[in-house]
Order: C-alpha cells, then structure tokens, then sequence
C-alpha cells in the first residue's frame, strides 16, 4: 500500500485536496422550499430509464443534513468541497420568478464551508435543467443559453463574494452527447441533429455565463469542467489512428476547439455541419473568452477502432478491447498513466489556463462488514492516479488540485444507487454515513496540506 504521507511528499505545499458531489446526486429533498422538477426527475420516474427507478427524491438527503455533512467533509481533511447549485431550486421555472429560499440553502453551504476553512468551488450545471424549459426544446433551443446566463447572474450575485472557484457546466459531453445522441441520460435523445443544437447552445451558454460571471463577481477565478477523453487508436493502422483523430475531434474537439480556439473542429463541421444550428456572427467570441482555469474528470481511457459500416455517422468508431483486463466494478478499465498522456497531449494541441483534476475516482461496490468497508481496490485506485498527477507536476504541468469523486455514494445517473463511488459509504435506509478505508487513506494524504514553505508548480 503507498503510504499517504510518502506520496504527499510529491507534492507542492499549496496543492489543493478536496472531495466533490453534485447536487441531484446527493440533496434529495426534491420539493422542498419551491425547488420544481429537472428533467432527471422526469427521466428517473419515467420506466425503463434508471436501474431500478431509482430517483432523486430522497438521495443522501444532503438538503437536510448539511451540518453534518459538512463536519464530515471536514473529518476528511480536505482543504476544497467542489459542489454543484440545482438551477431548479433557484429558478424553478428556468425562467421567470427567483426563489428565495433555494438560495438560502447554498449560502448555507457557502458559509458553513467558509466556517470551516474549506474553499467553495461551485458548479453552475451538472445536468438538472428545469423540466419547465423542455418545453422550449431544453439544450436544443437557443433560448435555453440565454436562461442559463441569467441563472448565473443570480447566483454570483448572492454567492460570488464568497466562492474561491466557479465552473460554469460540468462535463458537457454527458449533457450534450450521452443525453441527446446516445440517450443514456436525460432527456433521453437520440438524435444526431438535436445533440448537436444541444452542443452549440450548451457552448454558447458556457460563454454567456463567463461573461455574466465576470460582469457580477470579477474576482471570482471562473472555468469550465471538462472530461476529455483519452482516445486511443485500438491498433497501429491507417483506419484506426484515423478514427482515434476523428474520435478526438467529436469527443474532445466539439467543447475544445470552441472554447479554447474559437472554431469547431473542420472535421466535424464538414461530416454534420448541415445539420447543426445557426452559429451567429460572435458566438464564438463569447464562447472562447479567456478561462481563468479549466477541470478534467477523468476515470477510464475510450479505445477506438474504425467503424468499416458503409455510410456509418461520423465519428464512425467502434469500441476497442481493453489493454488491462482489470476494470471497476461499473466495468471502466483501469489504466492510469492514460490520465497523464491525455493532460500532455491536451497542454499540446491547446493554449490551456492553469487546470484542476475535478474528478477522478472508482465505483466499488463493497459493503459494509462488521460496521466498515474495506475498500482496497478504490484506495489502490487513487494511489496510482494520484502518482500520475505528481507526475504531471514534476513535468511542469500547472496542476493546482485534485478532488476526490466522490465524498460520499450518490445517485450514479442511470445506474441508480447500485454504484458506489464514495469515499464514506451511505447505507440508504438509515442515511448513516461510514468512512470507507479508501477515505481513511485520502484523508490521511488531504491532512497534509496546505503545508508550510509552499513550493508552487
Ligand atoms: O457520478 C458521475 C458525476 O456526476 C460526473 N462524472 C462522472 C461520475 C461517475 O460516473
């Protein structure tokens, strides 16, 4: 096992350890103090959509055990708690009446945070848009972009002169792709010409809320969340570096290449550009303003090979074997020196700002054993990737933090309460919350920092 206090030692005094949630995940409470249904809530009690029906009516019930679990994030040791604002109890219409009361609960969070010297880095969107704008198109309606500008607006001035950090969206790929192509999540779109109206607009409101965001709490360092996916080609050949490039360019390059060079990527504008909607003199100039730092969620590598289907869509890729057999228990392969070469290979092709791992981290499904959980695989997990981010340092890779996925069980989208990300384990019928020996470990590692002497990146 490494030892915490060892690998510790690879990093700057200044590094920042933290642990991360979202808010459909975890709050439940999902009527409460005027908060209206996302469109996870209409998805997760609609048959078929979610393992088991699971919903997000009760969740961790977070909304109602702040206090506690704030002293827990604190037990942890960490210094951040990156967390998300449910937009639906802000504006539970998406558009229209403030509530109150939503917004006294994230000042709360923030206060009690601040109490408790943890840095607040928020996220304005991870996934639960007010069911109320689908009936405007949701993503693929341009209004939907303008909606989010003003939600931010109204945030950052109740919460903006006391977050360290904001990310606009959290991994636009699953909102844009796995929600509106793929299907997977909500709304539950396949549609090839939807997803990539859902993409425009979903950049078009990154851009929109930067500059809301700067306009309302200038001091308040903002960024974008993305999980870049470390594409590797399945063999050596023509076809499939090919389509490991082409893979690239639709996975990464669609959230990329406009926000950081202003322009889509050639490939993808001519394979579905007619089918994408109006990009409007200066929307691009909105989209790549200047980040201040950008966050990479990164668990698993994709393996591509070429899709050789006459007339197969663009990115036209099939899946590639896994190099290690060993994977988590949500069948991820386990393959951490990806992460590394992802960062590198991204710091090459982009002008990227200083970056943050935002999450990274394993579904185990343990449970509990004579009241604890040995974890050992998730610990074992964390210890490899988080040599890989010393790694990255020592290259010289403006690597500021880390955030744990996730303090505690949660809603895993799709998959329902059956997976396990946690570093404290949740047993839903009671609520109790256990600190796995993976939590131990990161705590044992968080507690070191911020040390003295800081020596930065
Ligand atoms: O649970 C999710 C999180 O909401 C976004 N990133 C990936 C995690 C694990 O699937």
């Amino acid at each position: 096992m490494i030892d915490p206090k060892t690998l510790a030692e690879r990093f700057p005094g200044d590094f920042l350890f933290g642990v991360a949630t979202a808010a459909f995940q975890i709050e439940g409470a999902s009527k409460a103090d005027g908060r209206k249904p996302s469109i996870w809530d209409a998805f997760s009690n609609m048959p078929g959509r979610v393992f088991g029906r699971h919903n997000g009516d009760v969740a961790c019930d977070h909304y109602n055990r702040l206090e506690e679990d704030l002293d827990l994030i604190k037990e942890m040791g960490v210094e951040g708690y990156r967390f998300s604002i449910a937009w639906p109890r802000i504006i539970p219409e998406g558009v229209g009446r403030i509530n109150e009361p939503g917004l006294d609960f994230y000042d709360r969070l923030v206060d009690g945070c601040k109490a408790r010297g943890i840095k607040t880095f928020a996220t304005l969107y991870h996934w639960d848009l007010p069911l109320s704008l689908m009936g405007d198109g949701g993503w693929t309606a341009r209004s939907t972009a303008y909606a989010f500008q003003r939600y931010a607006k109204v945030v950052m001035a109740r919460l903006g002169d006391r977050l360290d950090a904001v990310a606009t969206f959290n991994e636009p790929w699953c909102s844009v792709w796995l929600s509106h192509l793929y299907g997977v999540h909500a709304p539950g779109e396949r549609n090839m010409q939807a997803a990539l109206h859902a993409m425009h607009h979903t950049n078009l409101a990154h851009g929109l809320a930067v500059e809301a965001i700067r306009h309302v709490a200038p001091t308040v360092p903002v960024g974008l969340v993305l999980n870049a996916h470390a594409v590797v080609a399945g063999s050596d050949s023509a076809e499939d570096k090919a389509a490991a490039q082409r893979a690239f360019d639709f996975h990464n390059g669609a959230f990329f290449d406009p926000v950081f060079k202003g322009q889509y990527p050639q490939s993808l504008l001519s394979a579905l550009g007619e089918q994408m909607p109006a990009v409007e003199e200066g929307d691009l100039a909105i989209i790549s303003q200047k980040l201040d730092w950008w966050g990479l969620n990164y668990y698993t590598p994709m393996r591509v090979a070429d899709d050789p289907a006459e007339g197969a869509e663009f990115p036209a890729t099939v899946p590639a074997p896994f190099v290690n057999p060993e994977k988590t228990d949500i069948g991820w392969e386990i393959y951490p020196s990806a992460m590394g070469d992802l960062v590198a290979d991204l710091y090459r092709r982009y002008d990227l700002p200083p970056m943050y791992i935002t999450e990274n981290g394993a579904c185990y499904n343990m449970d509990l054993v004579d009241g604890a959980v040995d974890d050992q695989p998730r610990l074992d997990y964390y210890a490899e990737h988080l040599a890989v981010a010393a790694d990255l340092i020592r290259d010289g890779y403006p690597l500021k933090g880390y955030f744990a996925w996730s303090l505690m069980d949660n809603f895993e989208w799709a998959e329902g309460y059956r997976m396990r990300f946690g570093l404290v384990h949740v047993d839903y019928d009671t609520q109790q919350r256990t600190i796995k020996k993976s939590g131990q470990w990161y705590r044992d590692l968080a507690l070191q920092f911020p040390r003295g002497n800081h020596k930065s990146a």
